[in-house]
């Protein structure tokens, strides 16, 4: 199905607002969005899927007319308080049209973050109270037309309705393409990281392709990456994460390596790390202002950077750098004082088509993570 065709089936049943965060199985979808096809909309990419909800509920308090939430199944956590305690027909009943990317369907193979989340996507919006439908490649314009009938009638009811779309269900149209005006790679930022961390300390990295491109740096620099634990999913917690090792060894140095799109998703992080400012913690962000890894659709972000917002907050030092020589002068700086840091490394959206995934499953990582870490805990007890 063209993502043009789908967007023009919304339309014609009077949907003009658009919000959510980008997914792969809906990159079509966001492109054209993005593009022409996004012309009659008014479309918003949301630091979260629940703010997506947010100002859909908004907007048909404003309009009557029920919104376009759009998300990976992933971001279904995200939603489920604005749907349970706000949007639910037991509160304020608001209608809106929910289309989510289906990672992890029973059946097919996907990575290990999607597996439960996949097969517990239909169970969550029954259990939510959403009817819903499944789209795919062969669902004709005719049947999408019988859903967005179906979905209207749950509107009427003061309900919501979701459309769940199997991977490769929208065809490959024209991408959106864009620069973002940085020439660092942050591929080789990684390895410059890595390079100045890896025997140092712990590392936690953020969801998506940051933790992918860490994996093989580290690889090809050590012949191992156990000391890094990538957080495959619960996108926008791994500073809290790094945090929760941070403060259960004050003697060990943690670095978290975010993304700008993660960072955005629960920002509210920010503010409470500075609080505790665990001189032991540099938090790394990574900005290329986009969600590279699944699109490189712009995040919505505000202009400031992280690192002025980090200051903001109360972050020690912090600094913005966009060059190799920044970025391992940061780093030094950062590993030497004893105060809690964010290094914002603004990165172009080049990323490697060959990419490689985690060979092991993240409960192998996880093992061999604790191992690392618990051998280090022995060694400075007995040292
Ligand atoms: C809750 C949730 N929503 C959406 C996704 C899909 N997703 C995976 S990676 C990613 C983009 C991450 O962007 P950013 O942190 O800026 O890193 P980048 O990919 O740009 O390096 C998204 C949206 C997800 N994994 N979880």
């Amino acid at each position: 199905m063209k993502a043009s065709t789908f967007l023009q089936a919304v339309q014609n049943i009077g949907i003009d607002t658009v919000a959510g965060v980008p997914d792969s199985t809906l990159k079509p979808f966001c492109d054209a969005l993005c593009l022409d096809g996004g012309a009659a909309f008014r479309h918003y990419v949301t630091a979260n899927e629940g703010a997506a909800a947010g100002l859909a509920a908004g907007a048909y308090l404003a309009t009557g007319r029920p919104c376009l939430v759009y998300l990976q199944n992933s971001g279904l956590g995200n939603i489920i308080n604005p749907l349970a305690s706000v949007a639910n027909g037991e509160v304020y009943g608001i209608p809106m049209l929910f289309v989510v990317g289906w990672r992890g369907e029973p059946g097919t193979k996907d990575e290990p973050q999607h597996i439960y989340q996949g097969k517990v996507t239909c169970a969550l919006l029954e259990v939510m109270g959403v009817a819903y439908s499944v789209i795919d490649a062969g669902t004709t314009e005719t049947e999408l037309g019988e859903i967005l009938a179906r979905a209207c009638a749950q509107f009427a009811k003061n309900r919501q309705y979701a459309v769940v779309v199997r991977k490769g269900t929208f065809e490959k149209e024209r991408e959106f393409l864009w620069e973002n005006g940085y020439r660092l790679v942050r591929e080789q930022a990684l390895k410059i990281i890595l390079e100045n961390t890896y025997r140092k300390a712990f590392i936690v990295s953020t969801t998506g392709k940051i933790s992918r491109e860490l994996y093989e740096q580290s690889d090809a620099l050590y012949g191992e990456h156990d000391r890094i634990f990538m957080t495959v999913g619960g996108m926008g917690h791994a500073s809290m994460i790094a945090y929760g090792m941070a403060q259960a060894d004050p003697g060990s140095r943690i670095v978290c390596i975010d993304g700008d799109g993660a960072v955005m998703m629960h920002m509210g992080a920010l503010a409470f790390l500075a609080r505790q400012s665990p001189a032991n913690m540099v938090h790394i962000v990574i900005n290329n202002a986009a969600h590279e890894s699944v699109g490189a659709i712009p995040t919505g972000y505000s202009g400031q950077t992280y690192a002025q917002i980090a200051r903001a907050c109360g972050y020690q030092n912090v600094y913005a750098v966009k060059t190799e020589s920044e970025l391992s002068a940061a780093l030094s700086d950062a590993l030497c004082c004893q105060a809690f840091s964010m290094i914002e490394v603004m990165v172009s959206l080049k990323a490697r088509a060959d990419l490689g995934r985690p060979r092991e499953s993240a409960m192998e990582n996880r093992t061999r993570f604790m191992k690392e870490w618990g051998e280090r805990a022995i060694c400075r007890t007995q040292g």
